[in-house]
């Protein structure tokens, strides 16, 4: 029962991706999950080689020092052939009627006269990544629930038109996780991509910047300490912060805080206590090229184990072999 999920390295890990996903893959993952840096991912917009260099070691670096087991691990590129071997098998699956038509596509394409041709294919490759590795339940919320059904789609059709190989997929709703939203606008979530920089946690800020963060976090005039999202959406993202990270709920979390500062004072300190270790030991990996190297052939070499075999069929039943 494979449950597959992957962060893709489009900036540097912050709060929401480590409260929203990766600690609870630590925490909830089984032997048989895998979870993956999807670099190839971060290539339908421009960027830069260096970087999205950089941001897959960091990210992989992040998932480990999390408590990801290594064994669960690998970065898409390392199994490049064989994820872009499945992704033309695929292509030659889909319909342009079908990419055309992913809310993604037309979203994030709206208005831009220079799309790159991999934005319109990417869902195809995202079910690559799903197919390749006989995935059977891929959690993934609301926005990227239509790829997985265009996954499953291209699962069925390709096993009626040349032969049974793939595990058809359904989107799973990802355990319930904290929402957290950006610091300086709460209407929207911490996002990666997202310019101000003050408005988003990194998972390996320094305490003391952490501590000016919150200290700058949008709140409202009336430094009243009560759970209402809809009227003090930005109380309510801070008490949300401080209730995931003391493992109790929002309401609990605000017993006790008289004003804003203090509230402030209690969520950057938890989530300084919270993320201290994890940046203590992922900065230790950035600097011990060695064992990261070492993590990331290993995950490749087990991923690839896993789905030669799936592969090489399906490139024989395709007619190729
Ligand atoms: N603000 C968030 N709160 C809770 N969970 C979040 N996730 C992302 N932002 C929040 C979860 O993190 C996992 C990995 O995310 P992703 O890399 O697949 O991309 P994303 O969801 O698009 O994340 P970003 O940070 O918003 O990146 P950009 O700006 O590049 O789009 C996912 O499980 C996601 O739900």
């Amino acid at each position: 029962m494979t449950r597959l999920s992957g962060i893709t390295p489009s900036g540097e890990a912050h709060l929401g991706n480590y409260l929203g996903a990766v600690s609870r893959w630590a925490a909830h993952s089984r032997p048989d999950d895998l979870y993956f840096v999807s670099n190839m991912h971060a290539m339908t917009i421009d960027h830069d080689p260096e970087r999205l260099r950089d941001l897959t070691d960091h990210q992989l670096a992040v998932l480990v020092a999390a408590g990801v087991p290594g064994d669960r691990l690998f970065v898409q590129s390392d199994l490049i052939r064989e994820h872009m071997a499945l992704a033309w098998l695929l292509e030659c699956t889909c319909t342009f009627g079908e990419a055309s038509r992913m809310i993604q596509f037309k979203e994030k394409s709206r208005g831009s006269a220079s799309v790159r041709l991999g934005l319109l294919t990417y869902p195809v490759l995202m079910a690559a990544d799903i197919l390749l590795h006989g995935t059977a339940q891929v959690p993934v919320g609301e926005d990227q629930s239509q790829h997985v059904e265009l996954a499953r789609t291209l699962a069925r059709r390709f096993n009626t038109d040349y032969g049974e190989v793939f595990v058809v997929p359904e989107a799973v709703l990802p355990e319930a996780g904290a929402r957290v939203r950006d610091l300086s606008d709460p209407s929207r979530k911490m996002s990666k991509s997202s310019s101000e920089a003050h408005g988003i946690v990194f998972v390996l800020d320094e305490p003391e910047v952490i501590r000016r963060k919150f200290a700058r976090a949008v709140t409202d005039g009336r430094d009243e300490v009560r759970y209402d999202a809809v009227e003090q959406p930005g109380v309510a993202n801070l008490l949300d912060i401080l209730a995931v990270c003391r493992g109790t709920t929002a309401e609990e979390a605000a017993r006790g805080i008289g004003g804003y500062r203090d509230l402030k004072e209690a969520v950057g300190t938890a989530v300084i206590d919270t993320l201290g270790p994890v940046r203590e030991r992922a900065l230790a990996l950035l600097e011990d090229r060695f064992e990261l190297t070492r993590i990331r052939q290993e995950g490749a070499e087990r991923a690839r184990e896993r789905s030669e075999r799936r592969l090489t069929e399906a490139i024989a039943l395709a007619g190729l072999a």
